[in-house]
């Protein structure tokens, strides 16, 4: 059987981890694409001279020219501008939907079959922008934030809770970031849901408050430790959990930005909610009913999304 081949657009921070983790995952072959063609080919040069080291096969390259990403199973798109610090996600908006918009047009021409990851800031306008630029069907572009925002959830509430990460579920909606909304009744330690934890004495409603808060502003917290630039390894390892589930076809039930048809009350908005990544992409949304309260976070958070997209529109770029 032939190896997969995943090309990443965008070799910066998150790009080459991506690169490094698909090939220690012997997910398959990798194709970094970047502006910066030297950075992508020396990066892709840098990773394939440590596959002797760790053992594994993987044919790793780099390149600035989009036939290079011909025939891709995957690719993943990082391309653009990260956050510096005191800049919020909207503010890369204008930037990086020209960015989109020439990343579309290379997986129109050159990689048409791909399942689409989109990665860039900010997320829910941006892979909304591929899938209508790429044309593409909504079911091979999804975006990955909610992985990311739940595993920041479920480490903070392991070590609330002095439990191991692995026995901690959580279930994130909404938008990537500010307005994200965490289901704590549908988060949970072994099968055991936060509120009934609560309850137990294992913790408070405060400090679980504070927990989400501190989820929401997530990336935030890193971009100012950091000083320049975002959080990457955890966003790597969210989109590779994305695309093995596709490659694998395990069905895996992840938080994804997909594209909403009547599902939670929104026609063709996308937003984070909870999905089963297979062979065919993004194959079903899974639909919860709210609790009222539930019901208004989520709301608000799809009217971020819009808002932003009108922004988007306005600019028309
Ligand atoms: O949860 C999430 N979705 C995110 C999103 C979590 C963290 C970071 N997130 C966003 O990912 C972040 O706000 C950025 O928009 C992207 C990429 O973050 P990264 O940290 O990898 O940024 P880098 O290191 O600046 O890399 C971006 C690369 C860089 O090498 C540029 O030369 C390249 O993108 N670039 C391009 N590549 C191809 N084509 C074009 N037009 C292009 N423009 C820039």
């Amino acid at each position: 059987m032939a190896r997969n081949k995943i090309a990443l657009v965008g070799a910066g921070n998150i790009g080459g981890t991506l690169a490094h983790l698909i090939g220690l995952k012997e997910l398959g072959d990798v194709v970094l694409f970047d502006v910066f063609g030297g950075v992508a080919a020396g990066k892709a040069l840098d990773i394939a001279q440590s596959s002797p080291v760790d053992g594994f096969d993987s044919a790793l390259s780099g390149s600035s020219d989009y036939a290079a990403i011909a025939g891709s199973d995957v690719v993943i798109v990082t391309a653009g501008f990260p956050r510096l610090p005191g800049m919020s996600r909207d503010d890369l908006l204008a930037k990086n939907a020209e960015v989109i918009g020439a990343v579309a047009e290379g997986i129109r021409t050159h990689a048409p079959d791909a399942f689409v990851i989109v990665i860039t800031n900010p997320l829910d306008v941006m892979v909304a922008v591929m899938q209508e630029r790429s044309g593409l069907p909504p079911h091979k572009v999804v975006g990955m934030a909610g992985v990311l925002d739940s595993a920041r959830f479920r480490l903070f509430l392991a070590q609330e809770f002095n439990v191991s990460v692995e026995d901690v579920t959580a279930f994130v909606l909404g938008g990537h970031g500010d307005t994200m909304v965490p289901l704590t009744r549908y988060s949970t330690v072994a099968g055991i849901p936060v509120p009934d934890l609560i309850r137990m004495g294992w913790s408070t409603q405060e400090r679980i408050d504070a927990i989400v808060h501190r989820t929401a502003n997530g990336g935030g917290e890193i971009v100012k430790l950091l000083e320049k630039g975002s959080a990457f390894y955890a966003p790597a390892a969210s989109a590779i959990a994305m695309a093995e589930s596709f490659l694998k076809d395990k069905k895996r039930v992840l938080p994804c930005a997909v594209k909403l048809e009547g599902q939670y009350g929104q026609d063709g908005l996308y937003v984070g909610v909870p999905v089963v990544i297979g062979a065919g992409g993004a194959e079903k949304v899974v639909e919860v009913e709210f609790l009222p309260e539930e019901k208004a976070a989520f709301e608000k958070s799809c009217d971020a999304v819009k808002k932003l997209l009108a922004d988007f529109r306005a600019l028309g770029v």
